[in-house]
């Protein structure tokens, strides 16, 4: 649920980050902190382990510019992809208008990814949302690997629905910036429906 603040003439968007340990969810925030400029950003903060696994979550907010007046500011969220952080994974998706999933594309994160992706269908129906229906981008990442599988045969197995779909190799900051305006654009139209 976008949160619209009229005294401040401030729309407040919550976009989740989803998918399994290791993909890349954090390494996309990060680039995106690191390539926007600090009028744009506020403080990135992330609760994570010795080794830089997500605990709890990272949060990102940046403004996207304005929509008849109203400043938008997009909050980035990312769930902690270990498996048993589920609580918190559900948490995180509280009140969220747009989701990325970060898939992994090495053959044998195949199976981390279907049950990531189950994951956040049975989270978001637990929350009321239906991943059919809420603005939605698969973002297939870690394209420069030797063991990437085809992104045909990816599309084929994750796809949900006719979503945009992006090839990414996020530590290098491809494909990024790609699926969070593709995700952004969904989340306004909505707005602009509602
Ligand atoms: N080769 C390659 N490595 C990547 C790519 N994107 C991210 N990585 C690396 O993958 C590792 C995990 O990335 P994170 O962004 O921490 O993954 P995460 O999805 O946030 O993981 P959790 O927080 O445990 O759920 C890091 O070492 C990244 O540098 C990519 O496109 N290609
Ligand atoms: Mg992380």
């Amino acid at each position: 649920m976008s949160f619209i603040n009229f005294a401040a003439r401030e729309i407040n968007c919550k976009i989740v980050y989803y998918g399994p340990g290791l993909g890349g969810k954090t390494t996309n925030l990060q680039q995106i902190y690191d390539k926007t400029t600090d009028k744009q950003k506020g403080k990135m903060i992330s609760l994570a382990t010795e080794t830089d696994r997500t605990l709890f979550f990272d949060f990102l907010p940046l403004d996207l510019g304005t929509v008849r007046g109203f400043k938008t500011r997009f909050h980035l969220y990312t769930v902690p992809g270990q498996v048993f952080y589920d609580a918190s994974r559900k948490l995180i998706l509280r009140g969220v208008d747009g989701v990325v999933f970060v898939a992994d594309s090495q053959a044998e994160r195949m199976d981390a990814n279907v049950e990531a992706l189950d994951n956040l269908q049975d989270n978001l129906k637990e929350h009321g949302y239906d991943l059919m229906k809420v603005p939605y981008v698969l973002q297939l990442n870690k394209r420069d690997l030797p063991n990437a599988l085809p992104a045909d045969q990816l599309k084929r197995d994750l796809m949900k629905r006719n979503e945009a779909t992006f090839e990414a190799v996020a530590f290098q900051g491809q494909g990024v910036f790609e699926t969070l305006k593709e995700v952004a654009r969904q989340v306004l139209l909505e707005l602009k429906k509602g």
